[in-house]
Formats: structure tokens, sequence, C-alpha cells
């Protein structure tokens, strides 16, 4: 029972004042996750303006019934109007519901463009889907690449979030303008990213592009968002968004630890251009290096 109350009372705290912030679900919220970059802040500014439309519709057709059912009752009415048609009125509830919807496409379109790519990014950062992981590659310092995979259960670290943490974070700084490449090795994943108002499909043979701008500091936590086989729920993303001064360092403490690209160790973004999805060839191709052996 306590715990209940306990949980009542943190729903309406959290109702009422907003969680804090934090990068990562949350018990009981009831919003978006917290805006870390701008194209999340105009997604948070945009679902507010939805809202209020909506909200307005809802009230309109509600008032509108109330009012029918009181106005058109068979006391108040017993003999009904035998009126089928009326111009005016079709031509005004065809013609308002359109400008409503170009009033809402405008900024939809706006925020599309906006999301879609940045001019004069300061760095980039490659990722690629792998059933069931994710690599990064980072080409603007000298081009070394990690996979992350997620911790597993039984090796959680104090501190370390089930299902989130991976054993290699994507460390970022904060405040640069960021440009995202993404593909995948094998099938379709989605680098999601609440925070960042991120959820892109990562396709093999594709490289789709988008852009970010971390505001605050912080460990950011996302999700592979498309169904791509057994292990989906198990890749999580971690993101660490440092300094450019910590950046810094991290990043020759990369260079040190991780292979680079160039040396082969990791599939590179230039092979899926040649990734064969023709499943009959990739099978003519097997049978014959198997029967060269
Ligand atoms: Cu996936």
């Amino acid at each position: 029972m306590t715990v209940r109350l306990a949980a009542l009372a943190a729903f309406f705290a959290g109702l009422f004042a907003g969680p804090a912030f934090s990068g990562e679900p949350q018990n009981w919220r009831l919003g978006l996750q917290e805006a870390a970059t701008p194209t999340m802040e105009r997604i948070d500014s945009f679902h507010d303006f939805l809202n209020i439309i909506i909200t307005l519709i809802v009230l309109f057709v509600l008032a509108l019934l109330l009012y029918t059912m009181w106005r058109f009752s068979e006391k108040r009415n017993p003999t009904p109007s035998k009126t089928t048609h009326h111009t005016g009125l079709e031509i005004a509830w065809t013609v308002i519901p359109v400008f409503i919807l170009i009033i809402i496409a405008i900024p939809s379109f706006k925020l599309l463009y906006f999301a879609d790519r940045v001019e004069d990014p300061d760095m980039t950062l490659k990722i690629v889907g792998h059933q069931w992981y994710w690599s990064y590659e980072y080409p603007d310092h000298g081009n070394f690449t990690f996979d992350a995979n997620m911790v597993a259960d039984d090796e959680l670290k104090p501190g370390q979030k089930r299902l989130l943490d991976t054993d290699n974070r994507v460390v970022l700084p904060v405040g640069k303008k960021i440009q995202l490449l993404m593909t995948s090795d094998d099938v379709i994943h989605n680098w999601g990213m609440p925070a960042f108002g991120i959820k892109l499909d990562t396709v093999p043979g594709r490289l789709n592009e988008t852009w970010i701008q971390i505001t605050k500091p912080g460990v950011y936590y996302g999700f592979c968002s498309e169904l791509c086989g057994l292990n989906h729920s198990y890749m999580p993303i971690a993101v660490e968004a440092v300094s450019e001064a910590d950046f810094k360092k991290w990043v020759i403490k990369a260079q040190k630890e991780f292979a680079s690209v160039d040396e082969g160790a990791k599939p590179k973004l230039a092979d899926t251009k040649t990734i064969d999805t023709d499943v009959t060839s990739t099978g003519m191709r097997l049978a014959q290096s198997q029967a060269g052996q």
C-alpha cells in the first residue's frame, strides 16, 4: 500500500514539477524526454502546438455533441427537420479542416528540413548497425572505430543501467555541430535517441544523414528502434556528452585503444556499396567458394 502511495505521489510530483533532467527513460514520466539538441527542442514545441490544436478540436466537437443532445432532444424538437444538404455548411467543413492541415504542415516541413542536415559540421560520427550491436567510426579524429555491446545483466557494474549501458560509450563534445552518417551491415536497424530527437533507419547499402548539437553534458540512452531480429531489444545506445577538453583527452586514449578503420579492422562504410542483398547470388558465391576449397 505504501509503495502504491509513494508511486502515486511520484506520479503527481512528476505531473506538476516536471522530472529532473535525464537522458533516459523514467518511471511515471508522462511527457517527452527533456530536449538535449536544437532539433528536439523544436520537436517539443511542435508537439505542444499540436496538443493545443487537438484540444481545441476535441472541445469544439464535445460542445457540438452536448448542444445537439440538448437542443434536438425529442422533448424540445418533436418534429425533426427534413433537410439533408446544406451547401454552405458542406463547404465550411471541407475548407476549415484543409486550413487546419496547412497550418500544421508548414511548421512540420520546416522541422523536417531543419533536422535533415547541417551546413559545415564540426565533426562527423559514422554509425553502423549490426545484428546485434552498434559500431562507431570517428573519421575526423584518426578514423578509429569500436563496437558497443550491451552490458549483460550479470556483468553490470555499480551505476550501470540494465538493458541501457554498453561496454563502450559513444563520447561526443557538447556544443559542436556533429554530422551523423548511418548505415547497416546486415538488416535495417534504427538509431533511436529520444533526448536528441533522432529516430533514423540504418539501411544496408544506404547512407542516412542527420545531425546533433548536444546542449547539455550528461549520459544519454537510446535503443535500436526497428525490429531487426532476435536480440533487437539488446542493442542499446549510450552516448556520453562531455566538454571539448575532455573529448580531446578521450580521443587520444581512444586512438591508442581502438583499431583504425584504415587498417581494415572493422567494416568500412565504403563496403556497404557492395553489400549483396541478393540472396541467390550470395548463395551461389558461397557454393563456389566451398567448391573451391
Ligand atoms: Cu537493430
